[in-house]
């Protein structure tokens, strides 16, 4: 995947208050163009294995619960300079400190229910991509 990708998912919390639209119209009034798309809900199995890397951590138990709890949108966003214009659109992972105007401030409920996921690195944009979607150099 090129470095001008990057990932995210809206999250249960998100979707299950009606926020998908809000959240998709931020993405793009932010210059983002949508390469893939999927509407979903991911098994305890497939959120364990998407977020593998944080397996070490106190909160993953919560995580992969909260993550498996509803539905999600998957997506691949293309711009220039994607990974950190994306981080800085959502804001942090605290939304209790997130600046203004971004996704986490106006739409997340806490720090385990934060609106949406971003990759933190083309690396992982890449394999958080291929999680979801495969044959992406047709994209
Ligand atoms: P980010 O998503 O901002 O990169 P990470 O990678 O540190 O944050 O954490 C991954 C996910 O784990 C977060 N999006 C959040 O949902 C959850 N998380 C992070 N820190 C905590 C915490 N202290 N308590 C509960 N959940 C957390």
């Amino acid at each position: 995947m090129a470095t001008n990708r990057t990932f995210t998912m809206i999250k249960p919390d998100a979707t299950g208050n009606g926020y998908i639209g809000g959240i998709l119209k931020m993405i793009n009034e932010a210059g983002f163009r949508i390469v893939a798309m999927k509407y979903t809900k991911l098994t305890k199995e497939a959120a364990g294995a998407f977020y593998e890397v944080h397996k070490e951590r106190p909160f993953y138990g919560e995580l992969v619960d909260y993550m498996s709890s509803g539905t999600i949108v998957a997506a691949i966003l293309e711009k220039e300079n994607a990974v950190a214009d994306f981080r800085k659109l959502i804001g942090a992972t605290d939304p209790t400190k997130a600046d203004e105007g971004t996704i986490r401030k106006i739409y997340a409920k806490s720090i385990s229910a934060n609106a949406v996921h971003g990759s933190d690195s083309d690396e992982n944009a890449a394999i958080e991509g291929n999680f979801f979607f495969s044959n992406l150099e047709r994209f």
